[in-house]
């Protein structure tokens, strides 16, 4: 089995104590980076004055975390500028949000170059080596410019936009051509793959064939799609663990016989949290007979919040969930809870478990782990729904979720209305295929088909290929 080496903006250590906070992700990378001796390496969060390339190695639960700190101007120009104020606006299908500025494009760069520098002395000649994400795009061309020869693979946690959005980046032919340093890039979905086979092709005028090998200009990668599970068997374990049920007893006594319909989410416009209020406050006005018979959860907690769109999507949440309850709310009913606060997994596990609904509805997502989270949290004798957006990467291997268009109110309305008068044979039989699609195609899944296509015999050594 070869070494590891994986390399993510930020790095997720796992914990010595079995605390169980673990996402499913970081647990599975853990697993196969303890078991072939690997790396995990990446930005500290923190920072330092100026740029010392002085790594802080750990060790943690067998894991090996290698991270370096960045400069003040890096994270304005590399983190908040070109990877969450360009590239996350633009792969979401929001042109209009995206920034093009060159001191962005250069603070992306520079990361990249330092990135690869620190990381370069870390790599033998053995090692696979797998970058993550659209903040380290170039960082494989620049292991490649010096000297690195090793298997290197690329996986996008985010959409690949179509081509005609794509081109309005002002250096988009530079990014895609960056990813041709990697032997294998990964995405969740066809239409992601897709979207990005139609650049290559067309505007590349590379050679495609029908197995997602690209060929361009003497370099060859191997392009799949490969959607991202969770640890769909053990969260169902965490759902009924005590603190989880407790949990979900609460909610069962707070909500009163209320029917509670759950929404979690990192405050963030792509997921589609404005458009989620007005089709709640469609049904609310539409349906009097549910009027103080239902209320929505929404729990988000801030991310991103050095960025201005950030700020500003949270002030018009905060006055639209204030306009829905002093609409709608009487002296012993408020119709929407909205929290900013993150929870731990057990916790958060039995909230979902004490919902009939599950309402995720992202304008556009990669993949969208919430939505396999809800479902593996359910009672199977007793399963809430899940409404699901088109437009997640979810939704590909969802269809028993009831889908919907998240622009439109009124189909987010139907769907609530469907969803909390469905019986219970019809959520079970739902439930039962959402749930099979959750437990087989988990995260080892999705990590055993990337490491198979980077190196089949990695991925059968390792415990991601053990039976
Ligand atoms: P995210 O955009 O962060 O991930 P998502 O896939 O839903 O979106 O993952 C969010 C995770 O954070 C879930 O595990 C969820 O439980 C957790 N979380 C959210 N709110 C929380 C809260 N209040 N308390 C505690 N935990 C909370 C990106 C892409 C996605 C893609 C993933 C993985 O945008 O499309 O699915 O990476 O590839």
């Amino acid at each position: 089995m070869k070494r590891l080496i994986v390399v993510s903006n930020r790095v997720q250590p796992p914990s010595e104590e079995a605390t169980g906070n673990q996402g499913g992700l970081a647990l599975a990378l853990s697993a196969v980076l303890r078991e072939s001796n690997g790396i995990w390496f990446g930005w500290s969060g923190g920072e330092t004055e100026s740029f010392t390339g002085l790594i802080n190695f750990q060790k943690s639960a067998g894991v090996t975390t290698a991270t370096v700190d960045l400069e003040p101007q890096d994270i304005l120009e590399y983190y908040d500028g070109f990877a969450n104020r360009t590239l996350w606006p633009l792969f979401h299908y929001r042109v209009s949000l995206a920034e093009f500025e060159r001191e962005f494009v250069d603070g992306y760069e520079r990361v990249n170059t330092r990135f690869a520098e620190t990381l370069l002395p870390l790599i033998t000649h053995d090692d696979l080596v797998w970058v993550h994400d659209y903040h380290l795009i170039p960082l494989g061309q620049r292991l490649r410019e010096r000297g690195v020869a090793n298997r290197m693979g690329f996986f996008l946690h985010i959409p690949w936009p179509p081509m005609g959005l794509l081109v309005s980046l002002p250096n988009h032919q530079e990014l895609v051509e960056q990813l041709f340093a990697y032997d294998v890039v990964g995405f969740h979905t066809q239409d992601w793959l897709d979207n990005f086979l139609d650049y290559a092709r067309t505007h590349m005028d590379a050679e495609v064939d029908e197995d997602g090998t690209v060929r361009w200009q003497g370099r060859t990668l191997r392009a799949l799609a490969c959607p991202i599970g969770i640890d769909g068997a053990a969260y169902a374990q965490t759902a009924q663990s005590p603190t989880a049920l407790a949990m979900c007893r609460q909610m069962h006594e707070s909500a009163n016989d209320r029917a509670m319909i759950v929404g979690v989410d990192r405050l963030d416009y792509s997921k589609g949290l404005q458009e989620r209020f007005m089709g709640y406050e469609r049904l609310l006005a539409t349906r009097e007979d549910l009027q103080e018979k239902i209320f929505l959860l929404q729990i988000a907690p801030p991310s991103r919040a050095n960025v201005q769109t950030y700020q500003e999507i949270r002030a018009q949440l905060d006055s639209h969930s204030g306009r829905i309850n002093g609409e709608f709310a009487t002296v012993d009913w408020v119709p929407l809870r909205y929290v900013n606060k993150g929870y731990a997994r057990d916790v958060l596990a039995g909230i979902y478990r004490a919902a009939k609904v599950g309402l995720v509805t992202p304008l556009r997502d990669g993949m969208n782990l919430v939505a396999k989270e809800f479902v593996a949290a359910q009672d199977p004798e007793d399963p809430g729904v899940l409404v699901l957006s088109n437009f997640a990467g979810a939704a590909a291997q969802m269809d028993a979720a009831v889908l919907v268009n998240p622009y439109s109110p009124e189909e987010i309305a139907d769907a609530l209305a469907l969803a909390l008068t469905m019986p219970v044979e019809e959520r079970k039989a739902r439930w039962r295929k959402l749930m099979d699609g959750v437990v087989n195609e988990d995260v080892m899944w999705w990590l055993d088909r990337f490491i198979t296509a980077l190196d089949p015999e990695t991925a059968t050594a390792g415990p991601a290929g053990a039976p």
